[in-house]
């Protein structure tokens, strides 16, 4: 007849199998649950890429996060700037070329040169985002930025994509960026 501690490391091994044989399972139904997830999450992703393209065809244009879009309309620097912050996004403003080819796209499209969001109305020849701080990427026509006249503190993106500093009161199309 076994004794009482055998029987009881054999007891206790049984649990110990019963648990890892539980926990494989219960592990392989969570790795099929994620997979299905994951499945559900890429289908997602497709659904909304393609809405998002659907929406913004044909005045706006999508580059790396942000999205551009105008709805056509026209305005001096701080009504465009008005339009867009009512909007929930602020004035375009391309900080690489990518997106300075897409917000180009746009105006290229309505015919009309846009403002951009930076300026230099706070420090002449300092031009900042609207957010503040100093802009690093420029895209500058030649001879630009000239402060023609001495009021040039806004800037507006030509159809060719190139900027040119010019008077803030001329009205232009408004593009914004969210
Ligand atoms: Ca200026
Ligand atoms: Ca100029």
């Amino acid at each position: 007849m076994a004794q009482p501690a055998v029987l009881f490391f054999w007891f206790l091994s049984q649990v110990a199998e019963m648990t890892v044989l539980f926990r494989c399972s219960e592990f392989q139904r969570l790795e099929s649950e994620v997979a299905a997830l994951r499945k559900q999450l890429d289908d997602l992703a497709v659904v909304v890429t393609k809405n998002r393209d659907a929406h913004l065809f044909p005045n706006g244009r999508s580059v790396g996060g942000k999205l551009f879009k105008t709805d056509g309309s026209q305005g001096s620097f701080e009504s465009s700037k008005a339009t867009c912050s009512q909007a929930g996004g602020q004035l375009a403003s391309p900080k690489n070329a990518s997106e300075n080819a897409a917000v180009q796209q746009i105006i290229a499209r309505h015919n009309k040169a846009a403002y951009l969001g930076m300026n230099d109305i706070q420090s002449e020849g300092t031009f900042a985002y609207l957010c503040g701080g100093e802009i690093g990427y420029t895209n500058w026509a030649d001879e630009e930025p000239n402060n023609a006249g001495g009021k040039e503190d806004c800037i507006e993106m030509y159809l060719d994509g190139k900027w040119n500093d010019r008077s803030c009161t001329e009205r232009r199309l408004i593009v914004c960026e969210f």
